[in-house]
């Protein structure tokens, strides 16, 4: 097996009282995601070209081919869920100084960064991701990808934040209500820190 499923860095019960449940996390975690890196390994064990490559390379490689639409669906939605486990947390919501500066200084305000979040995960239509990126020209930016959409295929920077919008992640605890979910990510869930850790690191 090449790839495996990463354990959750809390535990699958850790953020019930911020508004995600230990079966969100449990089906998200153990059957989704592992869903995917088990449906990866058996591509990649059956294509020469891709065996010993980086989930990242995979993902570039298979971006845009239509014979391996599979291929980049699952290495997507592997990475993809990879980050967002990191950008939960039981205390979640409080954004350090180093990202509250920067956030000011791009997005003219904290509360500006969080509407526009807020309106890309709303208007990604159906499944997809909403994301807090640092360009590559240095300045962050929000944007949105459908279904396993991932900023690692058009190489637009570095993901520092990433909420999942798929219905998984949200219907047990809200419902239809993605809005709520989105709120409640940003107010309680949002691990800033781990945001901030990202950004240093660029
Ligand atoms: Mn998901």
């Amino acid at each position: 097996m090449t790839f495996s499923l990463p354990s959750l860095p809390f535990s699958p019960g850790a953020l019930a009282a911020r508004g995600m449940c230990q079966e969100t996390l449990e089906l998200h975690h153990g059957k989704h995601h592992q869903g995917y890196v088990t449906a990866l390994n058996g591509l990649v064990e059956k294509n020469d070209v891709l065996k010993g490559k980086s989930l990242e390379d995979i993902i570039r490689l298979a971006h845009g081919r239509d014979d391996l639409t599979a291929v980049f669906n699952n290495a997507g939605q592997h990475w993809n869920h990879s980050l967002f486990w990191n950008c939960l947390s039981a205390e979640g919501g409080g954004i350090p100084a180093t990202l509250e500066k920067k956030l000011t200084e791009d997005f003219g305000g904290v509360d500006k960064f969080k509407e526009q979040f807020k309106a890309a995960a709303l208007g990604q239509f159906g499944s997809g991701w909403a994301w807090l990126i640092l360009g590559t020209e240095g300045r962050l930016k929000i944007a949105k990808t459908g279904n396993a959409g991932t900023p690692v295929a058009t190489r637009e920077g570095k993901a520092l934040l990433v909420i999942d919008v798929w219905e998984h992640a949200y219907y047990m605890d809200f419902r239809n209500r993605r809005a709520d979910f989105v709120d409640n990510f940003l107010a309680k869930l949002a691990n800033f820190e781990f945001a901030a850790a990202q950004l240093a690191a660029a």
